[in-house]
Parts: structure tokens; sequence; C-alpha cells
């Protein structure tokens, strides 16, 4: 990611049927007014800005009591797969701008076809408070943000929204960090399926450097390629309110910035999810700036080559 003019790809996703609440289908534009495209330019880029998704209607999918909006998300879904496969196939890296996390079903999907195509293993980090492996037989809610890593692990196989014999991503690759909200059966699915948690207790107790070096190892040792799925509810609600779903005890600004700034340097991201970020609850676009800010110091913006701004 350092060297060369790499083209990134802004795919917009408006969807906020996942979540459950409205609001969420604001987050592309409150990304791109908040200055994605030329912060991204800025750090020497090539940005292809795809304009936001037009879902593709699921009419074939019947309604489904315990999956709110399955027609709608599985819309977004197939899209997002498409548009997510086709800019990795051209070279391109894409950014998803969400958007409810439901659309990770479609962006991970189709990186995990284009991992396979390439013959590399796909490795996932999670960041966020929750860990998204309900199903629509576990979830209490219903609601499909709480579901896509079940869903592209394949343990959410309710309806046939994407090919059954797809690429699936296996758990024990991915990595969440930051949780601290996990449902009860959520758990031990979790723990049945290997899936590699580093909750908040965690970060405080081991430090979140270790835990990044730990994880960014074993992605380099396999030769993988690394999609990131940035929730804004990772961080503390005090830090980025503009969020539907706030947990308090979340990562400080410095655990966030030093996670980009660790990935950055390992190289290793082929792919990122901006998600939930909820403009309409948000302080004066204090979260979507973060989001901005911290997408910088992942494509390499550094603390020493920043201008010094008074507030
Ligand atoms: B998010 C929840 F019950 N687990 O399934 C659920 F607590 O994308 C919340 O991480 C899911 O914000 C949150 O509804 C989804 C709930
Ligand atoms: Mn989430
Ligand atoms: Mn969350
Ligand atoms: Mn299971």
């Amino acid at each position: 990611m350092k060297a060369g003019r790499k083209t990134i790809s802004l795919i917009g996703a408006p969807i906020e049927e996942g979540s459950g609440r409205r609001g969420a289908a604001m987050g592309p534009t409150a990304l791109r007014i908040a200055g994605i495209d030329t912060m991204l330019t800025d750090l020497g880029y090539m940005v292809v800005d795809e304009g936001d998704l037009r879902p593709a209607p699921a009419r074939d999918l019947a309604n489904h009591p315990r999956a709110n909006n399955l027609q709608a998300v599985a819309a977004f879904t197939r899209a997002l797969d498409g548009a997510v496969h086709e800019a990795a196939r051209a070279g391109r890296l894409p950014i998803t701008l969400g958007g409810d996390h439901a659309l990770a079903m479609g962006s991970v999907s189709g990186m995990a076809r284009y991992a396979a195509e390439v013959g590399r293993p796909l490795f996932v980090l999670w960041l966020d408070a929750h860990a998204d492996f309900n199903s629509p037989d576990t979830s209490p809610s219903g609601n499909m943000h709480g579901m896509p890593v079940a869903f592209f692990c394949g343990q959410a196989e309710f309806a046939p929204i994407l090919d059954k014999n797809r690429p699936l991503v296996d758990p024990r690759k991915v990595f969440q960090v930051g949780i601290r909200s996990v449902d009860e059966r959520e758990r031990e699915e979790i723990a049945e399926h290997g899936v590699n948690v580093y909750d908040m207790r965690a970060v405080d107790e081991t430090g979140m450097a270790r835990i990044m070096h730990e994880i960014l190892d074993t992605v380099s040792h396999a030769d993988g390629l690394l999609h990131v799925s940035f929730d804004v509810d990772f961080i503390d609600p005090e830090i980025a309110p503009g969020v539907g779903t706030t947990v308090p005890g979340g990562a400080t600004f410095r655990e966030a910035h030093l996670i980009m700034e660790m990935l950055c340097d390992s190289g290793l991201v082929s792919s990122l999810d901006l998600v939930e970020l909820n403009p309409f609850l948000d302080d004066r676009g204090k979260s979507a700036r973060i989001l901005v800010e911290l997408t910088a110091s992942l494509f390499g913006r550094r603390i020493l080559d920043r201008p010094t701004r008074s507030a």
C-alpha cells in the first residue's frame, strides 16, 4: 500500500434496513462531505468514486420472520458483492462507505471470491463493540446488521441471498477487536466456530500494539489478504457519538489510530468497510470526521507529516 500509486474505489452503500432504525443511509454522504476523497487524493492515491450503489431487487426472496427487511438487505448484499469483487479484480482497493453493518455480507463475500481466485486466504479484522455473529435463530432483535460475520462464515444460510457454493471465510481467520457486547447464544456460536476475539478486557490487559502484532504476524505468515471492517461503535461513544448502538467502554482515539498506523505499515490491507455511521445522531459531523482521520492513518498519513492547525 505504501509503494506506488494505488487506485482506490469508493463505493457508497446507503443501507439502513439492517439496523432497525433510520439514519445510516446518510453515512456515505457524510463521509464524502467530511472529505474522504480529497484526503486520499492528497495522500497520493488515485481515487475513483463509484457513487452510491443501486441495490439489485431481491423479489425472489420471501420475507423472513426473524430476519428484518431481508429483501432490502439481500438487494444491497448482491450489488455490493459484485461491486467489491469487480473493484478488487481491476486492481483497485475497495472502500465501502456505509451504511449499516449488514453491508459486510456483500463486501466480505466479494473479497472472499477474489481471494479464492488469486489463491490467497482471506482474513477479516472486525473492529466493533459487537461480534455480529447472530443468525435469525439466535438474534434477539432480528436485525441483520448483527448477522454479517455468521453469514460470510456460512453459519447463517437461512435464505438464498448469495450462491450457497460461494467461498466462505474460515471463522478461525476472523479477528475481532474491541468487543464488549455479545448475546448469550452468539457467545456459544463464536466459541464453537473458533472466532478469535480480543474483547476490551484483552485490550486493557495486553495492549493494542501487542494484539495487532499477533494478528498481523498471522496474516503475513499465511500470505493472506486482510479485509478491515470498521464499525463506528468500536470507538468509545464519548469520542464518536454518531452511531445507533452505543456501548460504553470503547477504544480510545489513540488506540484506534495505532491500529490504523500498524495496518498501514503492514501493507496487508486489501479492502475496508466504514460502517454504522449515523449522521442523524452525530454531533456536528464529529464522528464522520474521525472516520476520515482514521482512514488517513490507514493510508499513510503520519503524525509528523501533519500540519499543525488550531481547532
Ligand atoms: B452492529 C445485537 F442484540 N447483538 O443482534 C443484535 F445487542 O453492526 C446488536 O455491531 C447488534 O452495530 C449490533 O441485535 C450490530 C443486540
Ligand atoms: Mn457491527
Ligand atoms: Mn457494533
Ligand atoms: Mn453453529
